[in-house]
């Protein structure tokens, strides 16, 4: 039996961090994962790499990528008969799913902030073009919302450290400083540790920071980073797990909860 895990860049933590899970649950279990990473984002370019996994034989399908409803339940027909799940859709698609409560995420991280008594909040969201990232930055607006508060600033990352860093130079010039940013991931919450660091902004004590995926190596920023975990392994490991013994027919539609991990940056 061998699986294909079709995923965003393996060089961003998350998507690498399901992958290994994936890789070794498979092993466990004899199976092998063939790994397709299409260069762009594009349903073209998906298009392609799922018709290359398919023509290597693979029993099940594992598709790690930010795709819009059409475009999945396309790649979703295209993949019929092999079984196939996906990441990182919207629970609307019509596709087999296992994804991580975003709106909760969302919700308990803008909650947390919050009950710290902050209310002037910056938001940096990840890429447009990403189901998940629209929907972590719907949940923190709508509970903002309902606390009457709204974002100082607002920016978007690509995911990236970098680009954390990049953005929050400019939410960081804004007026009044932000007391608090809620960041989409770690990764960019990690280029804005550096960025208040280099101004000269204590965090906690002059603005509040966090995170969201709990990446392996988040508790071991300066200062450990509060987030939302997403327990990625878990996740990699029940893929595997439904891909190898598939329930029949009925569409498998699995939300997986969230939870916040409060260390020192918030
Ligand atoms: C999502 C991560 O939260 C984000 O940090 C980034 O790595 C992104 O993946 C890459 O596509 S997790 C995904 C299962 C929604």
């Amino acid at each position: 039996r061998t699986l294909g895990l079709l995923t965003s860049d393996l060089a961003l933590h998350a998507p690498s961090q399901i992958a290994s899970a994936v890789k070794n649950r498979a092993a466990q279990a004899g199976a092998g994962v063939i790994i397709a990473m299409p260069e762009q984002a594009t349903q073209a370019a998906c298009l392609l790499a799922l018709q290359e996994l398919l023509a290597q034989r693979v029993t099940g399908l594992l598709i790690n990528l930010p795709l819009e409803d059409d475009q999945a339940e396309e790649l979703a027909a295209l993949a019929c008969p092999t079984p196939t799940l996906f990441l990182d859709v919207s629970p609307t698609a019509q596709v087999n799913s296992l994804v991580f409560d975003a709106a909760e995420g969302a919700r308990l991280g803008a909650e947390h902030v919050l009950a710290l008594g902050h209310r002037v909040i910056a938001l940096l969201a990840g890429p447009p073009g990403s189901v998940s990232a629209r929907a972590r930055l719907a949940g923190w607006l709508e509970t903002l919302e309902n606390a009457q508060v709204t974002p100082a600033a607002s920016a978007h990352g690509d995911w990236s450290a970098a680009s954390g860093y990049e953005q929050a130079q400019r939410l960081l010039a804004s007026q009044p400083l932000p007391e608090a940013i809620l960041v989409a991931n770690d990764q960019m919450a990690l280029g804005v540790l550096r960025a208040c660091a280099e101004k000269g902004f204590a965090v906690p004590g002059q603005i509040a920071v966090i995170g969201y995926d709990d990446t392996a190596d988040s508790a071991w920023y300066t200062p450990p980073l509060t987030t939302i975990r997403q327990a990625f392994k878990e996740a990699g490991e029940r893929s595997v797990d439904w891909l190898l013994q598939p329930p029949t027919d009925e569409l498998s539609q699995t939300l997986l909860p969230v939870t916040l991990v409060i260390r020192s940056s918030a």
